[in-house]
């Protein structure tokens, strides 16, 4: 029904709702262990990933890329696409470029989450209009390389620019591309959305991908989110994609990966 994956992080990183972190190898044969289907891979510097390298250790252990993460580059180097310093924003467009590039390698999507910025010295009005600019120039090279970003909601406390699905869908419009669509994550949902299934009835088939943890950021199953409701309307609207846990690592890393995997087996399969 749904594919299942991990976030990982496979270079030197400061976000810490990601379980699997280390050596990349270390991560992905754990993934695979534990029976994920695929890695979601989360790195600051897109010019440092040994691309070969990382192709053969996923074809050893069988596994996908559903997404490459991003927000490392803004939160590691502060490359933002609504930076009112232009050379950030510069760096923002070239580190999504090269992003994209290696998407297209790994048939994977690009997530526009904390890249975006923050918005917390300029007016919301004139950073939406940087950020649809930012996006169009992305997306005429996305569209180039048969790529698709996908643009992700984030909650009041990480930005001011695109909280609720409902501004993303309006941004989403407003760019008009069609590599552009929807990541949708349940934590942040929980903290948004009035009503979580309402919403995701209303982006329907622009959701292009899914992050899950609970409604405390831990494992799904470990806080008071209805995931069996949840996922019932994803099946509903017609997704078939990844559910990529980004969750943080409680009690330890092992157990919140493998009570994730067990959890949402669960719950799919009573479905
Ligand atoms: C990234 O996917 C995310 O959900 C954010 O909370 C990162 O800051
Ligand atoms: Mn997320």
């Amino acid at each position: 029904m749904f594919k299942l994956s991990m976030v990982v992080s496979v270079q030197e990183a400061v976000f810490e709702s990601i379980a699997l972190k280390g050596r990349l190898e270390d991560c992905i044969k754990k993934a695979h262990t534990m029976g994920y289907e695929g890695v979601e891979l989360s790195f600051p510097n897109p010019w440092k990933v040994d691309i070969e390298h990382l192709k053969r250790i996923l074809a050893d252990y069988d596994l996908e890329v559903p997404a490459l993460s991003t927000g490392l580059s803004y939160l590691h180097y502060k490359w933002s696409l609504t930076s009112l310093d232009s050379s950030l924003r510069t760096k923002a467009v070239e580190a999504l470029g090269k992003y994209i590039e290696l998407a297209e390698l790994l048939n994977a999507l690009v997530v526009i989450g904390l890249i975006r910025g923050e918005s917390r010295e300029i007016p919301r009005d004139k950073a939406l209009s940087m950020l649809e600019q930012g996006l169009k120039e992305c997306c005429r090279v996305a569209e180039s390389r048969g790529v698709t970003l996908v643009l992700e909601p984030l909650n009041r406390y990480e930005t001011r620019l695109i909280n609720r699905i409902e501004e993303a869908l309006e941004m989403v419009h407003r760019v008009s591309s069609d590599n552009l669509k929807l990541l949708v994550d349940t934590f942040h949902m929980n903290i948004e959305e009035p009503i979580i299934e309402d919403s995701l009835r209303s982006a329907g088939g622009l959701i292009a991908h899914v992050h899950v943890a609970d409604s405390n950021r831990l494992a799904p199953g470990m806080g008071h989110l209805n995931f069996k409701s949840i996922l019932s309307v994803l099946k509903d609207i017609g997704y078939k994609n990844y559910l990529s846990a980004e969750i943080l690592p409680i009690p330890d890393p092992d157990t919140a990966a493998r009570a994730t995997i067990e959890y949402l087996r669960r719950i799919m399969a009573s479905l």
